[in-house]
């Protein structure tokens, strides 16, 4: 069998707008919860982003603006688990809705008898952090996140590890993404890859996508197309997911 049978997302940026006022708030109530005077502006973290996981993030910061500074790998994790509590404490506030179109095209996927997953750089307490009250974690067969593989995005493994849970070909897998790492993961892993921006990532390089979309859009709201064609369709559903597949 062959067509799309699976849709794979991304959760940062992707599922949600997780990063300016989430990590971002949560780093920073971490830092200063541990005495320490690191302040991450919007604007800094956009170049802080650069660097996927958030221990990875700490230690690129350090030793580029802070190199004056000694801090272990043990501090670096303890800084972490305390940045994913206030992130946790964050989304039960309420404080980040899914992106438009999420839930409906997963519902809808759901329904069609696609099969779903998560690929993520993030620790896979926060995609349950974020799911909790907007979808069911169970719509997700595989949920593969955060340290599980060795090499975060770019790299392609974690990609690689979803398929070889999922023993499906990447042909038959369409991606969501919303940043450059992203996309070089996906790609990388043959999978091909619709992208819905953010502000953070509207001038990332995403010549290797397929479609690139302000966001999956609704039936009476629709997305704005940047890249690609979606053969009149103004938003995401699964006969436009379909035609990409099969272009
Ligand atoms: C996003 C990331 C993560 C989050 C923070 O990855 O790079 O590092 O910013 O999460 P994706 P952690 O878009 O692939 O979800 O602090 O748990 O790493
Ligand atoms: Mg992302």
């Amino acid at each position: 069998m062959s067509g799309l049978q699976a849709l794979i997302f991304d959760v940062d940026g992707t599922l949600a707008d997780t990063e300016r006022d989430g990590h971002r708030v949560a780093f920073n109530q971490a830092f200063a919860n541990a005495g320490l005077d690191w302040d991450w502006s919007i604007e800094l973290y956009g170049k802080l982003l650069a660097v996927t996981g958030g221990k990875e993030r700490m230690r690129f910061y350090l030793d580029t603006y802070r190199p004056d500074v000694q801090m272990n790998d043990e501090l670096i994790a303890d800084l972490h688990k305390a940045k994913n509590q206030y992130y946790a404490q964050l989304l039960e506030r309420g404080g980040i809705p899914l992106r438009p179109g999420v839930k409906r095209l997963l519902a809808a996927a759901r329904a069609a008898n696609l099969r779903l997953a998560i690929s993520t750089t993030t620790t896979p307490a926060n995609v349950f952090a974020l799911l909790t009250g907007n979808i069911d974690a169970d719509w997700f067969e595989v949920i593969a996140a955060g340290d599980i593989v060795p090499k975060k995005k770019p790299a392609s493994d974690i990609y690689d590890y979803v398929l070889a849970q999922m023993k499906l070909p990447a042909a038959d897998c369409l991606a969501f993404e919303d940043s450059e790492n992203g996309l070089i993961s996906a790609m990388d892993a043959g999978i091909t890859t619709l992208v819905t921006i953010n502000d953070y990532t509207q001038n990332h390089n995403f010549d290797r996508a397929k479609l690139v979309l302000s966001d999956l859009g609704e039936p009476n709201r629709p997305c704005q197309i940047i890249q690609g064609d979606t053969q009149g369709s103004t938003y995401v559903d699964l006969p436009l997911l379909t035609r990409l597949i099969a272009a």
